[in-house]
């Protein structure tokens, strides 16, 4: 990640090192915030960042379903980004709302606490390394399972879940492996971290249904583009062991993108390397966000 000049807070850009927030902020103690991953990307002549109307509408249906009122319309959050982006003269970058409970009442019950929001905007390269998205990650399957869904809502990015995501990512990370993948409490496949998950057999693209997992949006472009290359695709869950006798793996994500998953608990995807139908997915995907494929695309909103 690096440094911009500005981030959005409040209603104005503020330095970067002055955004700052009280040590009393509820959202930090008890995780009451709601937040978007967004991507930009350019090409030779211009840039875009990609389905921001579709992750604005997820903002606020997280802040539905958490109970948060966003003090903002979504054209002015959606305004606000684009200019954020000219302002701290960005390309390619990685876009990070987020609304949260402030200070004052103390406690699990938020009272009448202020709502804050934020917009940053940054370079960030690859989430998986730049290694892991040529050649696929090694992953774990994670002693944590997905937390179940009358806990935590998974049709939200509430800050608080990622606690799950946090423990699973780091024990995989200290075992050795680039990424946890987590079964769902009836121990089913459900994600990654921060990620979908599909799988090829045989030719054909399955994937978790989204009943319990994030509505991923780049699980949608996955579920768009299969159609359109005649790949069927099935939503089902499926176990552990068809993960390991899989041809093909990958994950998806705005951070993420398209990474083939090449291990599985020391057990080698296929032939070991990224497979047909992912790289034909990855790519297909790379030119739709940067524009190659139609610079028109409803998707796409040129700054
Ligand atoms: N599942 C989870 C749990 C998840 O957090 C993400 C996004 C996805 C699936 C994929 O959703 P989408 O981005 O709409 O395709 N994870 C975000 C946060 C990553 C982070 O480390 O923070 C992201 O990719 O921006």
């Amino acid at each position: 990640m690096q440094k911009s000049k500005y981030i959005w807070f409040n209603g104005k850009f503020v330095p970067w090192n002055s955004a700052k927030t009280h040590v009393l902020s509820h959202g930090l103690h008890y995780g009451s915030g709601i937040f978007e991953g967004i991507r930009a990307y350019s090409n030779k002549t211009n840039t875009f960042i990609f389905r921001l109307e579709d992750h604005y509408k997820r903002f606020y249906n997280s802040a539905k379903v958490a109970m948060i009122k966003i003090p903002y319309s979504k054209k002015v959050l959606e305004d606000a980004t684009i200019k954020l982006l000219k302002k701290n003269n960005l390309k390619d970058c990685y876009i990070r709302p987020l609304a949260f409970i402030g200070d004052g009442a103390i406690g699990i019950n938020p009272a009448n606490n202020k709502i804050n929001v934020i917009i940053a905007a940054f370079k960030w390269g690859t989430y998986l390394g730049d290694e892991g998205v040529k050649k696929g990650i090694r992953t774990k399957i994670s002693s944590f399972a997905r937390m179940g869904v009358n806990s935590f809502m998974t049709k939200s990015k509430i800050s608080g879940n990622y606690i799950n995501s946090v423990f699973a990512k780091r024990e995989a990370l200290n075992a050795g492996y680039d990424e946890a993948l987590m079964l769902d409490t009836d121990g089913f496949v459900s994600e990654g971290t921060g990620e979908n998950i599909f799988i090829v057999r045989d030719h054909k693209i399955k994937t978790v249904p989204i009943t319990t997992v994030l509505e991923g949006l780049t699980r949608d472009c996955v579920l768009n583009i299969a159609k359109e290359e005649n790949i069927d695709v099935i939503e089902q869950r499926f176990t552990r062991d068809e993960l390991y006798i899989a041809d093909e793996v990958f994950l998806s994500g705005t951070a993420a993108e398209i990474t083939p998953v090449r291990e599985i608990d020391d057990r080698k995807i296929g032939n070991g390397k990224p497979g047909r139908i992912t790289k034909l997915i990855q790519e297909r995907y790379k030119n739709l966000v940067k524009g190659i494929t139609n610079s028109k695309h409803r998707y796409l909103t040129k700054i």
